[in-house]
């Protein structure tokens, strides 16, 4: 084991004999272990990503003042709260968190146990339940004293803010990338009308602000992978006021395409209707009666403008030099781009099949 690891390990179980430790998940943002003790205990260790976090302090306060309220909820729903939802562990000194030497942060979850998480959905039923979940955890979180959140990513989902850091990564081009994405960046630069359609609807107060979650990928739930009943959401960095057309719109451009999100073929991607239906079954279950009528409306929209944001970012990242997602091959960045943008084409083409 890393002696770094074994250092921080010690931190939140001093003492403890670790069995193993090893890399977790497929998330893009920070580096997952799950760790495992000689008692057989299993937990996830995390290194948060603080280039993009900067606020870790703050981040944590979310996440442990949430996860307790959630806790709450699913006990008077009579669920299972320690697998409904996530459970922060403190270090000694009783901070949710650890800083080592070099300022790298660190904190550790229960890992719940017997799941999976996907990367690409299997069946219809994975996207109802993923739907059902983020649909329930709306209506839990609906009275939670939204003011009390730190705004851990500022302008996560501000599409019109992303396109404007994607014209100028166009314009300074300092890796001399933009030639080798001259389409997609005349077919961003098309839609750029459409980036505002949801953040207008919001300024004229037609579209309520709600607490979502706004990081939905399907991966982002654990299923059973026996019912694929959703067990528990996790990854709770972004949890701040945003659209309820967001959290619904990141769920389909994940979980609805028929391929994968760096996929470097995109004859094989495309809105797959059937999923995409399921999983509106399943949100509009979840939310019960509170969506309102232009919210409704408004989801196809928000499944189209995400995948525009999605691919925006990525090219954005791709031009910038692959500073913000974690890449394990060149060009990455620029095939998960393709692959939005593909999907943003082929909502276009299904745009009536998708009216909810
Ligand atoms: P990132 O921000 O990098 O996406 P996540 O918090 O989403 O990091 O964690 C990465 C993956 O690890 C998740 O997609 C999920 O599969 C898995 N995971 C995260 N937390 C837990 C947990 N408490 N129990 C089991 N698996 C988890
Ligand atoms: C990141 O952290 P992860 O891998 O679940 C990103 C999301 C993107 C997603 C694209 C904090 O999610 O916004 O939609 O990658 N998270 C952050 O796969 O930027
Ligand atoms: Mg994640």
């Amino acid at each position: 084991m890393d002696a770094g690891i074994r250092e921080v390990l010690q931190k939140f179980f001093p003492g403890e004999e670790i069995v193993s430790v090893g890399p977790h998940g497929s998330g893009h943002i920070n580096h997952t272990f799950a760790v495992e003790t000689a008692g057989g205990q299993k937990y996830i260790l995390q290194k948060i990503n603080t280039e993009i976090f900067k606020d870790v302090e703050g981040l944590m306060e979310n996440v442990v003042n949430v996860t307790d309220y959630l806790r709450r909820q699913i006990a008077k729903e009579g669920g299972n709260p320690e697998r409904g939802t996530m459970r922060a562990i403190p270090t000694v000194d009783g901070k949710y968190y650890y800083k080592d030497a070099e300022g790298g942060c660190w904190r550790i979850y229960m890992l719940i146990d017997n799941v999976i998480s996907l990367d690409q959905a299997e069946n219809e039923e994975a996207l109802y339940a993923s739907g059902l979940a983020f649909g329930r955890f709306q209506a839990q979180l609906a009275d939670y004293p939204a003011q009390t959140l730190h705004e851990t990513i500022p302008d996560f989902h501000n599409t019109p803010k992303r396109y404007q850091a994607f014209e100028k990564a166009v314009e300074e081009d300092c890796c001399h990338r933009a030639a080798s994405a001259a389409e997609e960046i005349a077919f961003i630069r098309m839609r750029k009308a459409e980036t505002e359609i949801l953040t207008d609807l919001l300024k004229k107060g037609e579209l309520p602000l709600r607490l979502t979650h706004n990081d939905t990928k399907l991966n982002n739930v654990l299923l059973d992978p026996k019912t694929y009943e959703a067990v528990c959401i996790v990854d709770f960095d972004t949890i701040m006021p945003g659209l309820t057309a967001y959290d619904f719109g990141d769920a389909i451009r994940f979980g609805a395409n028929t391929a994968v999100e760096d996929e470097p073929d995109t004859s094989r991607v495309s809105l797959s209707l059937s999923l995409y239906r399921a999983y509106v079954k399943g949100f509009m279950e979840g939310c019960g009666e509170r969506l309102t009528p232009k919210e409704i409306e408004t989801l196809p929209v928000g499944a189209k403008t995400i995948t525009l944001e999605q691919g925006i970012r990525f090219l954005t990242d791709y031009l910038q030099g692959d500073t913000y997602y974690q890449t394990s091959r060149e060009g990455q960045n620029l095939d998960r781009c393709r692959t939005q943008l593909a999907l943003v084409a082929d909502m276009e083409r299904k745009w009536e099949q998708m009216r909810v």
